[in-house]
């Protein structure tokens, strides 16, 4: 079946067994998914853990992709993906983890099955998703959130993201904007 491509935002987490190494990895192996086009990748950035907090901190980024996969079939290659980077399901629920990659945003479309939930439920929680996916996307692909991310985020000001700068890849971090979601001095989102 041909469909036309949509563009879905993916949520990159690690924080085990070198998570900036498992995240650069994994936006390889993204980049390498059938019917699909890599699209912009944010900065990476660290934040402490949200939920269970006796953990060490996170690695996390958003990625872009152009695709004709069907949600379904893309959750099953990010599943694929995460697997293949020793992720095993079923461990602690907020546990930490090698690498966990979530369906952000699919197009437009809101879905609600057994598996997915997309836009991701707690998206408009979680300053590690909001900054980075700020940084990327462009206001007018973000139905049905909009501009009330950018809000969001703004909201979330004591949940501390901060840009990692990666060797051989410039800082694409914002430098203003949102108050409170990174340290003094560093980049946070609302370009
Ligand atoms: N906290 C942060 N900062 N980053 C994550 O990717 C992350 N993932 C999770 C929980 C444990 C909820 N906390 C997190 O699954």
């Amino acid at each position: 079946m041909s469909r036309r491509p949509a563009r879905a935002y993916i949520g990159l987490g690690s924080n085990r067994d070198d998570p900036t190494g498992q995240l650069a990895r994994a936006v390889e192996a993204l980049g390498r998914l059938p019917n699909t086009v890599p699209g912009p990748v944010s900065a990476f950035y660290r934040s402490a853990p949200v939920g269970r907090r006796a953990q060490s901190p996170f690695v996390n980024a958003v990625a872009a992709l152009e695709t004709t996969l069907a949600p379904a079939a893309l959750l099953r290659a990010l599943a694929h993906i995460e697997a293949a980077h020793g992720r095993r399901r079923g461990r602690r629920r907020w546990g930490p983890r090698p690498l966990d990659l979530d369906l952000l945003l699919y197009g437009a479309r809101r879905i609600q099955t057994a598996r997915l939930t997309v836009p991701h439920p707690r998206l408009l929680q979680r300053a590690f998703v909001l900054q980075p996916l700020c940084e990327i996307a462009p206001i007018s692909r973000l139905p049905p959130y909009k501009a009330r991310l950018r809000l969001r985020l703004r909201r979330l000001g004591a949940q501390r993201v901060m840009p990692l700068d990666r060797p051989g890849r410039p800082s694409t971090a914002p430098r203003s904007g949102a108050a409170g979601t990174s340290a003094p001095g560093q980049g946070s989102a609302a370009a």
